[in-house]
């Protein structure tokens, strides 16, 4: 397997999982900066153009980061980071698909419409006037998720997962756009300086 990789916190999620599962792959930088990733050879990997991509043994290629660190966990030999049981495995993917949708598009959604702008507005159809609600409606869902988190070691409660290695690398990349974590989050602060200590946490 060969994992294609550039800047940018979705990869960071591939190489974050990767070091929690203890796993290295291959690495081929694909130079985000200069548009290599929406050029054909890059679209013939993943057809949206966007990074990471992961190449199998087969020669067949996987995108989207949830799908790619569900392949990897499953390949590896089943973690808790998705989850051993049935039911782990299905409140893993709640908690992924209500990050991905309620903080995470919105928050880089808001992010292009604005500081990306100049970078994102030849690279898809932008709308500049949705930028501060998108970017209200990630703050908002941010203390939603705050409230839950009350009494909770991590997203899935005991269980360090890929939901909480997601929400790490995008509040992280919040905090380098202008979106940092709401000070009044004080159980998402406490939970992110404590996944920041893990060593998976500089991948
Ligand atoms: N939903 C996609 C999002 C991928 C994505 O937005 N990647 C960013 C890098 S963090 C990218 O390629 N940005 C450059 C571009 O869109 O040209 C996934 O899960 O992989």
């Amino acid at each position: 397997m060969k994992l294609y990789n550039s800047i940018g916190p979705n990869p960071q999620v591939v190489r974050m999982f990767l070091a929690e599962l203890g796993q290295e792959l291959e690495t081929i930088e694909v130079d985000l900066m200069a548009g290599q990733n929406r050029q054909e050879e890059h679209l013939k990997r993943n057809p949206s153009g966007q990074m990471p991509a992961l190449e199998l043994d087969d020669g067949s290629f996987l995108s989207e980061i949830t799908a790619i660190c569900e392949y990897l966990d499953e390949k590896h030999g089943t973690t808790d980071l998705i989850g051993k049981s049935a039911e782990d495995r299905a409140e893993t993917r709640m908690w992924t698909r209500r990050i991905d949708l309620q903080i995470i598009e919105p928050m880089t959604t808001g992010f292009r419409y604005a500081e990306g702008l100049e970078f994102f507005k030849t690279r898809m159809r932008t709308i500049p006037e949705a930028a501060e609600g998108l970017k209200l409606i990630a703050q908002e869902k941010i203390l939603w998720l705050d409230n839950l988190m009350e009494g909770k070691e991590y997203i899935c409660g005991e269980r360090f997962t890929l939901a909480d290695v997601m929400l790490f690398c995008f509040l992280n990349f919040g905090t380098t756009v202008g979106q940092a974590i709401n000070p009044e989050a004080k159980n998402i602060l406490n939970w992110f300086e404590k996944v920041k200590k893990r060593p998976s946490a500089s991948a």
